[in-house]
């Protein structure tokens, strides 16, 4: 079994300050650092757009935290953030980077989102994660980060799909909670056979 941690979009934008702040979205950073010497492996994601990306509500001159369709199926509009190079989209300036063997990054495609670190939310466009961990024989996943109900739910499910083992480490994960996606999240990411602890 090689086990690693799958560190979801620590990045200022959505820590507290940030364009699309999720509440304590900071506060997990030193226990993520701690967790890391655990792993024999560590990869961090950057939620990585172009300006004017088809997910901001900008684009489509909409309020923020609507609802849109997309042809790959329902969307919601987030303010900008994570812009390729900008200052929100770096990594949290505490997290320890350098101890990181990979960073992928996704959501660059300006056409289609990506919450997963494993698929575009067409569903089938891959980010080449999958092929990663395979050639490492990284077969166990535990998942921490941001934000619990999008980015972690979305790469835990597709992770599960793809026979890993997967856990996501709940305390050291923050979530949006638009409508009720915490629960929704919790309930599909445990139907999906993904462990929360
Ligand atoms: C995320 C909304 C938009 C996340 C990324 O990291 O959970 N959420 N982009
Ligand atoms: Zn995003």
């Amino acid at each position: 079994m090689t086990h690693a941690l799958l560190v979801i979009d620590v990045q200022n934008d959505f820590c507290p300050g940030g364009a699309l702040a999720v509440a304590g979205g900071d506060a997990i950073v030193a226990g993520i650092n701690a967790a890391m010497a655990d792993f024999s492996a560590v990869i961090l994601t950057q939620d990585w757009h172009p300006a004017g990306h088809s997910s901001f509500a900008s684009t489509h001159n909409a309020a923020p935290m609507s609802m849109t369709e997309m042809p790959y199926g329902p969307q919601v509009l987030w303010p900008d953030h994570c812009i390729q190079g900008t200052s929100g989209a770096a990594f949290h300036k505490d997290l320890m980077t350098d101890r990181a063997d990979l960073i992928i990054r996704k959501g660059y495609n300006p056409a289609i989102d990506s919450y997963s670190a494993f698929f575009e939310n067409d569903k089938v466009t891959p980010t080449g994660l999958e092929g990663y961990l395979r050639t490492r024989g990284i077969d166990t996943l535990t998942l921490v980060g941001l934000a619990t109900d999008f980015c972690v739910n979305y790469s835990a499910v597709d992770a599960a799909k793809l026979g890993l083992d997967v856990t996501v480490n709940m305390a050291l994960c923050r979530a949006i909670d638009l409508d009720g996606s915490l629960d929704a999240a919790k309930a599909g990411m445990t139907a999906a056979g993904v462990i929360l602890v």
